[in-house]
C-alpha cells in the first residue's frame, strides 16, 4: 500500500499524549517472555554433575549433544589446526576487531582510590582480577566467534590469570566444538577450551570437576561464567548465580533508533533489519517526531525486508508486538521514550546527534550519528557487544573489565590514628549495645 508500507509493523502514536513514566513503562513495545519453565531439570543436570563429574558431564554430552567423548578438553593441535585453517578475511577481521576491543578495555581499568586521614591513616580501594573465568559459546545454529572476542578481552584486560572456553561438541566436527570458535580462541591466547555445553557445562564450571584417572579428566571451578546462550544455558547460570558470579542474562536483542527529519531512512530501515535478523523475537524499535521519516522508512522497509536474506526471520521480528515505530511530538519527548525503554542498542540520528546523546541516561550502547551502526558495535568498533537488555540498561551496564574486577577495601591505621578516632567507635559501639566493639579499641589505648 503507498499510503501506509510495511504495514505489519504497529505505529504507536504518543504524539498527543505525554505519558507519566510509569504508564510510559508499561505500554512500552516489549517482548513476553517465559523464564521459568525450565528450571526443574537444569537443577537435576547441575545436581548430577556435582555429584557424579566427568562421567555424568560425557552422559549427557552423549544425550544432548549426542557425541560420545572420552574427556572434555581440546587438544593444543586442533586449535592450531583451525586458525590455520580459517578463512584468511576472518581472521583479519577477528585481529582488528580484537586490537581495538582491547584498547577499548585496557583504558577501562579502573586507579585505585586512596585517602588519607589525619596522623598517617590511610584507607584504599585496590582492584583486584577475579582468579578464573568460565567463558560460555553456544554451539548450534548462531556461531559467533565475535562473542569469544567480546567475553574474553575483558576479562584478560581485567587480569584474570586463568580462562577456559565451553561450547558444546558439534558430531559434524568429529566432537569438536565449531571451528571458528576454536580459531577464534586460538587468536586470542586461550589454549583451556572444553567440549561441553547446556546447563552441564555451566555445572562444570560452576562446581569444578574432579580430576580422574585420565590427565585431561578434571577441570577448576571458575569464579565468573560469562557468555550467551540458551534457555538451558541461561537458567543453569540464574541458578549457580551466588556459587560463582555471572554477567547480565542476556533476553531477545533490541534496537531503538531516535530519529528526526534529518535521519536518512534507508540507513534507519537497514539498522533496524539488521537487528531483526538475529531472532523472531529480536526488537526494533524507531522513535521519531517526523511522519514523513516514518512513511519513508516504511517504504524503505518494504523494498530492503523483501532482499535481504532472512526475509522470514526478519519480517517476523518486525511485526512482533516487541516492535514498532513510536510518534513523538518532539525530539525531547523522544528523549524521555528512550531513557524509559533502555535499549540494548540505541542509534541516534538527529540534528546535533551528539548533544542528544549526551541528554541520554540508559542504554546499554548509543550509537552516535549516521555513520555508526549496531553492526559496527557488533563487530569492529572496540565497544563491547554484550549489553544489557529487556530494559536493565535502566540499572546495568555492557560487558566491561568491571564485570571480571572486584574492589577490596585495605585499612591502613597506626596507633595515632586510631587514637584520634578510638572515642567515636566506643560511643557508636554502646549505642549499639555492642560494648566489645569498642572494648577492642579500648584495649589498643593503654601505653
Ligand atoms: N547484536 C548482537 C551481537 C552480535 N551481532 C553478534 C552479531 N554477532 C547482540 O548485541
Ligand atoms: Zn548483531
Amino acid at each position: 500500500s503507498a499510503q501506509n508500507p510495511f504495514p505489519q509493523l504497529a505505529t504507536i502514536d504518543w504524539r498527543a499524549r505525554r505519558l507519566e513514566r510509569a504508564d510510559l513503562k508499561a505500554q512500552l513495545p516489549r517482548p513476553v517472555v517465559n523464564s521459568q519453565t525450565a528450571a526443574e531439570s537444569v537443577q537435576q543436570i547441575i545436581d548430577k554433575v556435582r555429584g557424579e563429574g566427568m562421567p555424568a558431564l560425557l552422559e549427557l554430552s552423549e544425550k544432548f549433544d549426542k557425541v560420545r567423548l572420552e574427556h572434555t578438553l581440546v587438544p593444543q593441535e586442533e586449535l592450531q589446526r583451525a586458525l590455520d585453517e580459517l578463512d584468511p578475511k576472518v581472521r583479519a577481521a577477528l585481529e582488528e576487531s580484537i586490537e581495538r576491543a582491547r584498547a577499548f578495555a585496557a583504558a577501562q581499568v579502573p586507579q585505585d582510590a586512596v585517602v588519607e586521614y589525619p596522623h598517617g591513616a590511610r584507607v584504599t580501594q585496590r582492584w583486584v582480577p577475579v582468579r578464573r573465568v568460565g567463558l560460555y559459546v553456544p554451539g548450534g545454529l548462531a556461531v559467533y566467534p565475535s562473542s569469544v572476542i567480546m567475553n574474553t578481552v575483558p576479562a584478560q584486560a581485567a587480569g584474570a590469570q586463568s580462562l577456559a572456553l565451553a561450547s558444546p561438541p558439534q558430531r559434524e566436527f568429529g566432537g569438536l566444538p565449531h571451528p571458528t570458535i576454536l580459531a577464534a580462541a586460538k587468536l586470542l591466547g586461550i589454549t583451556e577450551v572444553h567440549a561441553m555445553g547446556g546447563a552441564q557445562a555451566v555445572a562444570a564450571f560452576a562446581y569444578g570437576v574432579p580430576a580422574t584417572a585420565d590427565p585431561r579428566g578434571g577441570i577448576e571451578p571458575v569464579d565468573v561464567i560469562s557468555g550467551p546462550g540458551n534457555v538451558f544455558v541461561a537458567t543453569a547460570k540464574r541458578l549457580v548465580k551466588g556459587v560463582v558470579g555471572i554477567d547480565a542474562e542476556a533476553g531477545p536483542t533490541e534496537i531503538a533508533i531516535l530519529a528526526d527529519a534529518s535521519a536518512n531512512p534507508d540507513f534507519v530501515a537497514a539498522d533496524m533489519i539488521s537487528q531483526a535478523e538475529h531472532d523472531e523475537n529480536a526488537a526494533a524499535v524507531l522513535i521519531t517526531d517526523s511522519a514523513e521519516l516514518e512513511q519513508a522508512v516504511r517504504a524503505s522497509l518494504e523494498r530492503q525486508v523483501a532482499a535481504t536474506k532472512h526475509t522470514e526471520r526478519v519480517g517476523v521480528a518486525l511485526s512482533g508486538s516487541q516492535s514498532a515505530i513510536i510518534l513523538v511530538a518532539d525530539v525531547e519527548q523522544g528523549i524521555e521514550v528512550c531513557n524509559t525503554y533502555a535499549a540494548e542498542h540505541l542509534e541516534i540520528m538527529t540534528e546535533s546527534s551528539a548533544f542528544v546523546a549526551s541528554r541520554i541516561t540508559a542504554a546499554g550502547a548509543i550509537f552516535v550519528g549516521d555513520y555508526a551502526p549496531v553492526s559496527l558495535g557488533d563487530y569492529c568498533a572496540g565497544s563491547n557487544h554484550v549489553l544489557p537488555t529487556s530494559g536493565t540498561a535502566l540499572h546495568a551496564s555492557g560487558l566491561n573489565v568491571n564485570t571480571f574486577l572486584k574492589a577490596i577495601q585495605v585499612i591502613d591505621y597506626p596507633q595515632a590514628a586510631l587514637g584520634e578516632v578510638a572515642e567515636h567507635v566506643i560511643n557508636l559501639a554502646n549505642a549499639e549495645d555492642l560494648p566489645a566493639h569498642g572494648d577492642a579499641v579500648q584495649i589498643r589505648q593503654r601505653k
